[in-house]
């Protein structure tokens, strides 16, 4: 029989390589998207008519509309990426972001828990929640220590889903993801931010790109390998919780040497620091140890630090080279 999943968040970076990799396998989509007044697709696009896909208006703060689309769909499977996922605009909207996320996740997982044939839950959970890290690299033993109203949330929604199968018998499953980028990133995380910024600058589009702090250190990987971590997750015979992550870190200076080497420019000629840019809280440094993935799922990230940098940067490349053709013809 044809699997049914649902997703949140569909519309975001992750949503939509879920959506592809999902579909790949013959499941039927259910997307949830949020009304807006212009279009949110962008990231589905070339899979928007795909039969399999469907797509249904809902909000992860509305809790009767998640109540509904759970009984009309009867999914198998429910992913759930929804976020205000930005760590900074978290500090200026922490009511907002604690909705859609810690509440977000509780509105779903009430959602699911009566249902006579629970359908197995995913927790998009976060290295965040890690923090001011207590010990390196991190791993799911690693205490948790938060230092934002985002990765406070996303402590709440991680205890609620192992709560939650504890006390119900849920399949629910937390995927402590370290951070992921790939061409389809939102433009104001640091990895797209510069990449867009770069390539802007060779086609002579802008001569200025004004960032924080450039010694935070990150496990970047490719959020097109991460996927399919999540998908394994809810294919196990026991629900757990599970890192995934590089195994290498690296600070936004060595992005930058990576992304203007590639275009053989000098960064140091462009970036201005803005302390707009600046958290009221950062993480330092963040290096996860995925050895529970890799060897109970089997799971590896195929992508190195310099590819994920040379494909950004191509990628980006090409947007501002239309960008400056349109230019050329107004
Ligand atoms: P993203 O690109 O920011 O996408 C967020 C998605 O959530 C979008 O589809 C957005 O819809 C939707 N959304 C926001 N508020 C919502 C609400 N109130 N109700 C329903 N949907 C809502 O994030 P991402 O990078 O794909 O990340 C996916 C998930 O993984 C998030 O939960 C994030 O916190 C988590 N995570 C990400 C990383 C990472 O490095 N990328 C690492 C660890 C965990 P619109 O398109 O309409 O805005
Ligand atoms: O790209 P970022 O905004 O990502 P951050 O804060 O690590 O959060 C991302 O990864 C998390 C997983 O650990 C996700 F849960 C979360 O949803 C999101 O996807 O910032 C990375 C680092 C920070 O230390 C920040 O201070 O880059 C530093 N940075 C320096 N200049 C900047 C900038 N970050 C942004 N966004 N913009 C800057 O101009």
């Amino acid at each position: 029989m044809t699997k049914k999943a649902l997703v949140s968040g569909i519309t975001g970076q992750d949503g939509s390589y879920l959506a592809e990799l999902l579909l790949s396998k013959g499941y039927e989509v259910y997307g949830i998207i949020r009304r807006s007044s212009s279009f949110n697709t962008k990231r589905i696009e070339h899979i928007y008519h795909d039969p399999k896909l469907k797509l249904e208006y809902g909000d992860l703060t509305d809790a009767t509309r998640l109540r509904e689309l759970v009984l009309d769909i009867k999914p198998d499977e429910v992913y759930n990426l929804g976020a205000q996922s930005h760590v900074r605009v978290s500090f200026d909207e922490p009511v907002y972001t604690v909705d859609t996320v810690a509440m977000g996740c509780l509105n779903l997982l009430e959602a699911i828990r009566r249902l006579d044939n629970k359908p197995r839950f995913y927790q998009a959970s976060s290295s965040e929640m890690y923090g001011l890290v207590q010990e390196t690299p991190q791993k799911e033993t690693t205490p948790f220590h938060p230092r934002s109203p985002y990765s406070c949330a996303k402590v709440f929604a991680f205890w609620q889903t192992v709560n939650y199968r504890e006390s119900y018998d849920l399949f629910g499953c937390n995927g402590i993801l370290f951070n992921h980028e790939s061409p389809r990133r939102g433009e104001t995380f640091v990895t797209r931010k510069i990449t867009r910024a770069a390539g802007r600058i060779k086609m002579g589009l802008q001569d200025k790109l004004y960032l924080g702090n450039l010694d935070a250190k990150r496990d970047w990987g490719f959020a097109g390998d991460y996927v399919e971590a999540r998908w394994l997750m809810l294919q196990q015979d026991k629900p757990d919780d599970y890192v995934v992550a590089t195994g290498e870190t690296h600070s936004v200076r060595e992005f930058l040497d990576e992304v203007f080497g590639c275009l053989d420019l000098d960064w140091h000629k462009y970036v201005e620091i803005d302390p707009r840019y600046f958290r009221p809280a950062e993480v330092d440094l963040l290096l996860g140890d995925s050895t529970k993935a890799r060897k109970v799922l089997n799971w590896e990230p195929k992508t190195t630090f310099k590819a994920l940098a040379k494909m950004m940067t191509e990628a980006d490349l090409e947007l501002a080279k239309d960008e400056a053709v349109l230019k050329a013809h107004r």
